[in-house]
């Protein structure tokens, strides 16, 4: 018989085997087992109130089929699609409220372990908020930020702040259609309102809400992550760092951090390299502290600090299993209970440090900003401790491979121009020649339902090879990174012509490792610059740009491509598609939400259709903006790309600043 490929990572793939003949299941074993069950997955299963579950099922699956209170099918599955929204636009907004409440704790002077790193994008988001930071002191204007932002939260009337950062025709559409969003729990809370039995019943209402909830969490939760992020640990810059299972070392004490809050991880890698913490490895036998990284806490540390990540979402029962791992602190969001039970196996230690997420068979140290270094020189003992229980089992695989990470929205547009005359001028002048066909948002989590990874491997090395330029976010960049895919090289040797150029004059890879989930916001700015810039469309939609999540299971991605969908990017989602039940809530999605916002949101298991069906958007977005017909190869006239001499004579003039753009 065939051997059945689980993921499409052959340094994981090795594991998987490994982990076969020693009897130790993973995700990709129970997602054999457990098929997905055929009435929940495709939005045909209400259990909304305790009369049902109602299943709309056989002789009751016709759109007309009416559960027992009366709602219809297309009621159904756009309630419990806006219910999947809800939940993601909480947890990237909770995660933001965090983020939020640091901030303040940190300007007020009680988190003294941390401070603002990047002042400039500190004014920059104080201007956005319209609060006078000229001549006043650093502390004083993130107070402000931070109090302003909080509001956002619980805003009641008007609108979240950040909304006004779109193009003004982009904010129109959102006002037509009724969809800005006020307050981010407003929305949150309504939407599960909205959705308890007997409410709201009308799909493209319930629908329209679900856009509304999807800004707050782009425009708004996952924004003020972003930024919050930026100001207190730095704005990402290219940097060099290294991926995949052979980042842990034999000889060292390897701690991993995992989830997506960053706040723990920048103090432990602040304090993993105190001489008394190194002292205290040695101590117990190891020649030092490797710090690594998993999910998206990895990809915040990645961008940052060059922090090596062993992968996405499907690898963090695998890293436990390379028998290298001595500890595993673990936050929120993405964590897979069943590491607990797996590192029992092992001598792995997991810790959980959020008062919000508890496991059982964890030990729970709670992190709290006020003792930052304290506790993470806790955790990091914990673990130098456990290296010398390191047992002889696992898979030892040792595999890496290079990459760079850290492109912000800021890098991107000093890359094209030194600080002074920054800029999206070059890239807009690239697509409009036609040298750089478009662009994609690649995102979202990886999935042990398909090839693990391998979705997103194909479409970022199909789409460069179109001239395709990637913008990559989460376990989709930690999918690249984990082959190698985010390196300069992989330009000159696998994008097409144009593409290529670009990227040569330039300096960058044609993947642009862009951050953690939350970081999908920078997509969204970045579109909007180059709205700003003039030459391509004047709001997001038009643009020859599509955003795909090929192997999406979190709710949080639904709610990206929702927020992408409403602000005008048509997106393609793999697997099955969770309204696949009624005919008139996919219409909806696709045909209704494309006249209105120029966004859609479309599922499509196949790989090969949605290359296809990307790159008939980019084109014929192309065709709609009039500009020249793509053809690989043969480019129009355009400014000529400032290259690394140019830029550094710009630099040579520059005075000596905080943060690079
Ligand atoms: Fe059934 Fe209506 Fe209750 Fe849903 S809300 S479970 S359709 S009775
Ligand atoms: S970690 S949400 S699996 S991207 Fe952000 Fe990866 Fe998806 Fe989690």
């Amino acid at each position: 018989m065939e051997k059945v490929v689980k993921s499409a990572n052959k340094e994981a793939e090795q594991i998987i085997e490994w982990g076969e003949l020693h009897k130790i299941e993973t995700c990709f074993d129970r997602a054999e087992r457990l098929k997905p069950c055929p009435i929940g997955e495709t939005g045909a299963c209400c259990r909304i109130c305790h009369i049902g579950p109602c299943r709309f099922v056989g002789r009751n699956a016709e759109e007309e089929a009416r559960g027992v209170c009366g709602a219809t099918l297309p009621t159904v599955a756009s309630r419990n699609f806006l219910r999947m929204i809800a939940a993601g636009t909480a947890a990237h907004s909770d995660h933001a409220r965090d983020m939020a409440f640091t901030l303040l704790a940190v300007a007020s002077g009680e988190a003294k372990d941390f401070k603002i790193t990047d002042v400039r994008k500190l004014y920059r988001v104080a201007g956005y908020l319209n609060i006078e930071f000229e001549g006043r002191p650093v502390n004083d204007v993130a107070r402000d930020v931070a109090v302003r932002l909080i509001e956002n939260f619980g805003r009641q009337k008007g609108e979240i702040d950040f909304l006004s950062r779109a193009p003004k025709k982009t904010q129109e559409r959102w006002k037509k259609w009724g969809i800005v969003p006020r307050g981010i729990d407003r929305e949150v809370c309504e939407a599960m309102h909205r959705t308890s039995i007997g409410v709201d019943h009308d799909p493209d209402h319930l629908l329209l809400h679900g856009l509304r909830t999807a800004l707050a969490d782009g425009w708004g939760g996952s924004m003020i992550s972003t930024d919050i992020t930026d100001i207190l640990f730095g704005t990402p810059q290219p940097v060099k760092a290294e991926a995949s299972f052979g980042i842990f070392k034999e000889d060292e004490v390897n701690l991993v951090v995992h989830g997506h809050e960053p706040t723990l991880a920048e103090i432990i890698v602040a304090v993993a390299d105190e001489p008394e913490m190194i002292a205290y490895a040695v101590s117990k036998g190891a020649k030092g502290i490797n710090l690594g990284g998993m999910c998206c806490t990895a990809n915040e540390v990645l961008m940052r600090h060059g922090i090596p990540t062993a992968g996405g979402f499907t690898n963090q029962e695998l890293g436990i299993m390379t028998g290298l791992v001595d500890a595993m602190t673990v936050d929120y969001q993405c964590i897979m209970p069943a590491i607990a039970e797996l590192s029992k196996k092992f001598h792995t230690k997991i810790i959980t440090t959020s008062e919000k997420a508890k496991m059982p068979g964890a030990i729970h140290i709670g992190f709290d900003e006020h003792r930052a270094k304290e506790i993470a020189r806790e955790i990091i003992m914990l673990a130098c401790d456990n290296y010398q229980n390191r047992k002889k089992e696992g898979s030892h695989i040792t595999d890496k491979f290079p990459v760079i990470a850290g492109f912000s929205h800021e890098y991107i547009e000093y890359m094209q121009g030194g600080r002074w005359r920054a800029s999206f001028r070059p890239l807009n002048d690239a697509i409009i020649a036609g040298r750089v066909r478009g662009a994609v948002g690649l995102a979202g989590c990886d999935n042990p339902r398909v090839p693990a990874t391998g979705l997103h491997r194909f479409l970022a090395m199909e789409l460069i090879k179109n001239d395709v330029l990637v913008l990559s976010t989460g376990c989709g960049s930690a999918a690249c990174a984990t082959v190698g895919y985010l390196t300069p090289e992989m330009a000159l040797e696998n994008a097409g012509p144009g593409l290529r150029e670009v990227c040569e004059a330039i300096g960058i890879p044609p993947i642009l490792h862009l951050g953690s989930c939350v970081d999908n916001s920078r997509i969204l700015t970045i579109a909007s610059a180059m709205a700003a810039e003039g030459g391509l469309s004047d709001e997001i939609a038009g643009m020859p740009a599509v955003g795909i999540a090929p192997e999406w299971m979190s709710e949080k991605a639904i709610a990206i491509g929702c927020y992408f969908a409403a602000s005008g990017v048509p997106v393609i989602f793999g697997g099955e598609s969770p309204v696949a039940a009624s005919k008139e809530v996919t219409r909806i999605m696709t045909e209704v939400w494309f006249e209105r916002f120029k966004g859609a949101l479309h599922f499509e298991p196949d790989p090969e259709k949605i290359l296809a069906m990307a790159l008939d958007y980019i084109d014929k977005a192309r065709e709609a903006l009039k500009l020249k017909k793509y053809e690989p190869g043969k480019f129009g006239t355009e400014k000529v790309l400032m290259d690394m001499a140019a830029r550094r004579e710009i630099e040579r003039a520059a005075k000596p600043h905080i943060g690079i753009y």
